[in-house]
């Protein structure tokens, strides 16, 4: 259990608060709302807990007595409201949460209405719920956002409170790419959510879905198994929610229940319940659930006039479109089967089109023989929970949709494609043949399932996941990420006046990037000041490249300056005289060019280099939501297959490479301080091959990274230009040059 005194406050926001609010008699009544997220939650407000923000309901036409009465209550529940306009809550919650982005998480593209609007208002409602919980915050609380109708809001958050713990949690599916990309605020909504320190979902699959979306939209590399955006990682984790199943059990014990199972059963002698509980929602199924009911009905006739299905569907969503044709095309529906079915005044279907209470639905659970829970796609499902929860007799069947997420958890159930109406009028009958001793089996497993990671389970480990990351990035070195003037860098380098050793990578660092690695040839200036800065006696030049021996020997071998290729495989240090630091070509080559073939036949655009001892995969001219996805795959697939410890996998900008570990750039490095002791080292580099000079380079060098990202580099600078800025101030501001020598430095 939630135990406040170890962990800090809670700030939780949801798009409504968990109240609800009517006026009787002229009266305001403000009841705790029922829904499984409230009751679950529920227990992180209080004193000494938290607080919760949220839209309290239809607040406008209250009077204002009546407004004073409701912001009392709601203080007294600790829930901070947030007033939404009629139009608001039309634009923002009907028209672009649950007209937009609720059909298409829930995979039902047609109900996308054809211009799609609301989204103005959802972003302005979204940065409402922001500055209210920026406003609440107090340092040290952990914010906890809820669902889709709050995306933005981690990252608006984010942007105000950088280093606050900050949880989303999505309780509907999160899509396949492929769907979610529809969406034309995709980058959006994505960059909202990930403004969290821990992303939750339901399951497994959601959360890969979201990480390839992550990666494939916006282009996010992952990092120690988080996803990396903005020099912050976020992690992602499959967290599935359960119900207060303790409250269910004892409450399934209380003598009204008990009374009312004793009723349906005096009504219905003899006959077999099926129970469903849904919100008229076109994602639950309902019309092909009462068509796969006619199918078993037509199968399996020995079964008719002995079943009735109790179907109990809340309206829903009134006020959205897609909604309002669908009431009534369920309606007939039941019209028709029960047409075709009814006998002696026995109708198979009993539809209610209401909400039920908790001890009516209970009393429905108990009485029932099997539960249909087959909806067409579903988050997690909480009926499915609640009626296991209220079986304490080991008995009665769960037939349940294999897209519902609780199918991922919920073994001991009958897993059907909602899709297959035989498949389901099958399993109904299975449900109704089952022997006993197999129905109390599996209910004993599902029940054992249901009470144990239950809903106070699924908010600690939550809030224990988001405390544990935040302590983590936390412990993280700091990075800054503000560019060094060269200047800056100069002074210190001067402050010594021994002699310098400059070791220097190329691509990136002394020219641009280029979409074709012929195109980086140096020109005539960095030649120049290349020149330059080698004629000097007090200074020695290495350039270190990953690049292969005959380019950098083509390009920079006519200057008296050390050269190193292959990141160090290949060395330089008189004109003409390579030696290498590999005895023979390494034995994984072969097995890593045939799986970087393969990418160049799927990732249109990229292609391969082949050196002496390493193999690079270039991507930069593919596009980067086929590419990027494609170099996460064969960087995994390099690191399993390449089973010798000899091969190094190395993402980089835009390529994955596999070079020789027992050879790196770092070795340059050693080697260079070993031929010029007692001079101040300054290496620049601006790739992840480079940190390992950083990492080679004495305490008293000047270690410089070239653009953003992580380093070890003491100084950052912005680009090529500055450090070419750099070079070409060390050689105006040490004096005089003296005549190159004829050796290399
Ligand atoms: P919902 O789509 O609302 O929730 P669900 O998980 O089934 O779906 O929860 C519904 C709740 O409302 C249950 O507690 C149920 O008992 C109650 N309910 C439904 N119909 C009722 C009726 N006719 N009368 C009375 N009570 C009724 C969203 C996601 C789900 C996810 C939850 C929690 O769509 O996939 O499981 O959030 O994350």
């Amino acid at each position: 259990m939630v135990s406040p005194t170890k962990r800090p406050h809670v700030l939780l926001a949801s798009n409504r608060l968990p109240v609800a609010v009517r006026v009787e008699r002229g009266e305001l009544v403000v009841t705790p709302g029922a829904g499984g997220v409230a009751s679950g939650l529920r227990e992180l407000t209080g004193p000494d807990s938290g607080r919760w923000i949220g839209w309290p309901g239809e607040t406008w036409r209250l009077d204002a007595e009546q407004r004073r009465a409701l912001d009392e209550r709601l203080q007294a529940l600790f829930a901070i409201p947030i007033e939404l306009s009629a139009t608001e809550v039309r634009r923002y919650a009907d028209g672009f949460s649950n007209g937009v982005l609720w059909p298409i998480f829930h995979y039902a593209l047609e109900r996308l209405p054809a211009d799609p609007g609301g989204w103005d208002e959802y972003r302005r409602v979204n940065e409402r719920f922001a500055e209210a919980i920026v406003k609440e915050y107090r340092p040290g609380e952990l914010i906890w956002i809820h669902d889709y109708q709050l995306m933005l809001v981690p990252d608006l958050v984010r942007q105000a409170l950088p280093d606050a713990a900050i949880g989303f949690f999505l309780h509907v599916p999160f899509p396949t790419s492929e769907l979610f990309r529809v969406l034309r605020w995709r980058r959006a909504l994505l960059e909202g959510v990930l403004g969290a320190t821990v992303v939750g979902f339901h399951t497994a699959a959601y959360a890969a879905h979201f990480i390839s979306s992550a990666q494939k939209i916006l282009g996010c590399p992952m990092a120690e198994g988080r996803i990396v955006i903005g020099g912050r990682q976020v992690r992602v984790v499959d967290l599935p929610m359960g119900i207060d199943a303790s409250t269910y059990d004892s409450l399934a014990r209380a003598p009204q229940v008990e009374r009312e199972v004793a009723r349906l059963h005096r009504l219905r002698p003899d006959m077999e319940l099926l129970i469903s509980v849904d919100r008229l929602d076109y994602t639950k199924g309902i019309p092909r659930r009462l068509l796969a009911f006619e199918r078993f009905l037509e199968r399996y006739p020995q079964w008719r006039g002995r079943v009735q299905l109790i179907q109990v569907a809340a309206p829903s969503r009134e006020s959205v479109g897609a909604y309002q044709e669908f009431g009534r095309s369920v309606n007939e529906l039941v019209g028709r089967i029960n047409g075709r079915f009814t006998t002696l005044g026995h109708a198979p279907i009993h539809f209610l089109s209401r909400t039920q209470n908790r001890e009516r639905l209970l009393a429905l659970y108990q009485a029932a023989s099997i539960a249909l829970v087959t909806p067409l796609r579903d988050g997690m499902n909480l009926v499915a929970k609640e009626f296991v929860a209220a079986r304490q007799d080991d008995d009665g069947v769960l037939v349940l949709s294999e897209f519902a997420g609780a199918a991922a958890e919920l073994a001991g159930s009958i897993v059907v494609n909602p899709y297959d109406l035989d498949g389901v009028a099958d399993a109904i009958a299975q449900a109704l043949e089952m022997p006993l001793a197999e129905r109390q089996e599996r209910m004993r497993s599902l029940r054992a399932r249901v009470l144990e990671r239950d809903v106070h389970r699924w908010a600690n480990d939550f809030l224990a996941a988001l405390q544990a990351e935040h302590d983590r990035a936390g412990r993280m070195p700091v990075q800054d990420e503000t560019f060094d003037q060269p200047r800056q860098v100069i002074a210190t380098i001067r402050r010594s006046r021994s002699r310098i050793t400059l070791v220097l990578d190329y691509d990136g660092t002394l020219v641009p990037l280029q979409a074709r690695p012929d195109d980086a040839r140096p020109d005539d200036e960095l030649l120049q000041s290349l020149a330059r800065l080698a004629a000097r006696r007090d200074v020695a030049v290495h350039v270190s490249s990953g690049r292969r021996r005959a380019e950098v020997e083509r390009w920079l071998g006519h200057l008296p300056i050390g050269l190193h290729a292959e990141h160090g495989i290949w060395s330089r240090t008189e004109l003409g005289r390579w030696s290498s630091r590999l005895a023979e070509r390494p034995a994984w080559l072969k097995a890593a060019r045939k799986a970087m073939d393969e990418r160049v036949r799927s990732v249109p655009g990229s292609m391969i280099e082949q050196k002496e001892a390493s193999l690079v995969w270039h991507f930069r001219n593919a596009r980067p939501e086929v590419a990027e996805p494609a170099a996460a795959a064969l960087q995994n697939e390099l690191e399993h297959a390449l089973d010798s410890s000899d091969a190094a996998v190395v993402a980089g900008a835009r390529i994955v490479e596999v070079r020789d570990a027992r050879v790196h750039k770092g070795l340059v490095v050693k080697d260079v301080r070993r031929e010029h002791p007692r001079t101040r080292l300054v290496v620049i580099g601006d790739d992840t091959t480079d940190e390992d000079m950083f990492a080679a380079a004495p305490p008293g060098a000047v270690t410089i990274k070239v653009g953003a990202g992580r380093t070890a580099a003491r100084y950052r600078l912005a680009g090529p230009d500055q450090v070419r800025q750099l070079l070409d101030s060390l050689v105006r501001g040490l004096g005089k040059p003296r005549p190159a020598r004829p050796e290399a430095a």
